[in-house]
């Protein structure tokens, strides 16, 4: 009979590679002793520290996909969903910060920008010395990125860009801005710029009072006629493909995330009821408590499994979209409910800052609804089934 370890119940442990275990270890090990020491207190005070980008580059986990030619690792897919889970197994919020730099900055850059646009910014992005941010949200083009109103129009050498962007994760204190405009020289097409931080008409004021993913900086980004040279636009893609090609790598990088912060709440839920005592005995050796924390497991184990065959098929570039869509929306929506149940297994200490359940399940109703909400999803995974589109 084979061993069971309530752990790794599938034993995703022997399913890594030696490269990938050793990226997976120095991600847990800095997440441990740098980022979760300062955790709670960043939540409290609603405060990001810049210099944590600095960390993650030396760390070598910011675009651990990209080439080492220009700063990246050359790591694999697995290895991004290892480094993503360990981050988030602290905060959704640092989590953030590091995929958006990665997938949703450094990787469009990489993969539809110029060599001198590659050479420019991959390096200092990848070593945390510039940060990143992704504009694709507008106030009224959320789920809808198709029916944003901002404008990139043709002028002599370059563009002007006029419009602004919501919800922007890392931009009042980003260096460098990738854009999605609709552009007249293109047929109003989607294209995709790169701004810098101090260009004239550029600002990015910050979201006050979030009450989730508190330790993530969000802002707007206002473009009030933001003029540029034509080596701003990222020349090799057009149209909505483009962002979503980021976002199929950060959406996968989130499954792994969520499953991070749910093992967080799992085994804070279990270590809780072994040692809390009610009616004269463990709370955990009550019928309920341990269905709960089976359920948990059993939710767990089965995402991670998902999401390691959605990593497999990336590295072999034979992932689909709807792929991601599945372990996105599902390990999301799963980490929430395991989230709320540790929340709840903690009793009235479930609701203090200190015991940290609450923390993640905040910050997982954002992770949630980012990068697709969990009903849009569903509706990109029934336009598949049906062959029938329900958005509009
Ligand atoms: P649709 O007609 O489906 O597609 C338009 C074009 O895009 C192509 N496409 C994809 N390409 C690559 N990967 C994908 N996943 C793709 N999905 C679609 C498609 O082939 C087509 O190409 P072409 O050449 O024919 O033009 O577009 P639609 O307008 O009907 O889209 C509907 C919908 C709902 C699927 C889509 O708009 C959607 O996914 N909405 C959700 C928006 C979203 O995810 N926003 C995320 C913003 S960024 C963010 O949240 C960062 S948070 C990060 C953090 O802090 O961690
Ligand atoms: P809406 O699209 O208005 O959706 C509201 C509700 O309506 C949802 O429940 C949704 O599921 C539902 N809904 C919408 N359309 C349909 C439909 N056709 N059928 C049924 N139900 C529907 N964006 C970026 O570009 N870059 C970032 O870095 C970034 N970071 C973020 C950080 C934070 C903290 C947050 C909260 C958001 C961030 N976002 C970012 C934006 C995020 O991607 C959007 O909030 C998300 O895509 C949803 O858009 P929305 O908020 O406009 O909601």
């Amino acid at each position: 009979l084979g061993r069971f370890d309530w752990e790794d119940a599938f034993r995703l442990e022997t399913q890594l590679t030696e490269d990938e275990r050793m990226i997976r270890d120095s991600a847990r090990a800095y997440a441990q002793e740098k980022l979760q020491p300062r955790v709670i207190e960043a939540f409290e005070e609603e405060t990001t520290d810049p210099s944590i980008f600095r960390e993650m580059g030396e760390m070598g986990l910011l675009g651990t996909t990209i080439p080492e030619a220009y700063g990246g690792l050359g790591a694999n897919y697995v290895s991004y969903g290892l480094v993503a889970r360990e981050i988030e197994r602290v905060d959704s919020g640092y989590r953030s910060m590091m995929s958006v730099q990665s997938s949703l900055v450094m990787y469009p850059i990489y993969a539809y920008g110029t060599e001198a646009q590659r050479r420019k910014y991959l390096p200092k992005l990848a070593s945390g010395e510039w940060i990143g941010c992704f504009g694709l949200t507008e106030p009224d083009a959320g789920s809808d990125p198709g029916g944003m109103k901002t404008r990139a129009e043709k002028i002599e050498g370059g563009y002007r860009l006029t419009g602004s962007k919501m919800w922007i994760s890392n931009s009042p204190i980003a260096d460098v801005f990738v854009v999605w405009a609709k552009s007249d020289a293109h047929d109003g097409k989607i294209k995709g710029f790169v701004l810098e931080k101090g260009m004239t008409g550029l600002s990015a004021p910050k979201v006050a009072n979030k009450l989730s993913l508190r330790a993530s900086i969000t802002g707007e980004i206002v473009m009030d006629g933001v003029e540029v040279g034509e080596d701003a636009l990222l020349p090799n893609v057009a149209g909505l493909k483009g962002p979503f090609g980021c976002l199929n790598r950060a959406r996968y990088g989130i499954s792994w995330g969520v499953l991070g912060a749910a093992e967080f709440c799992f085994h804070a839920a279990r270590a809780y009821g072994l040692d809390r005592k009610q009616f004269g005995k463990p709370i955990a050796q009550t019928q309920l408590f341990q269905k709960k924390l089976a359920d948990m497991q059993t939710e767990i184990a089965l995402g991670l499994q998902a999401s390691l065959q959605v990593g497999r098929l990336m590295d072999a570039a034979d992932a689909a979209p709807e792929m991601i869509s599945i372990v996105k929306r599902n390990n999301c929506g799963k980490a929430l409910d395991v989230a709320r149940h540790a929340r709840d297994m903690h009793g009235g200490n479930g609701i203090s800052a200190e015991f940290q359940v609450i923390r993640h399940m905040l910050n997982l109703e954002t992770v949630n609804t980012y990068e697709g909400t969990h009903d849009v999803h569903a509706l990109i995974l029934g336009r598949a089934i049906t062959g029938l589109q329900a958005f509009a």
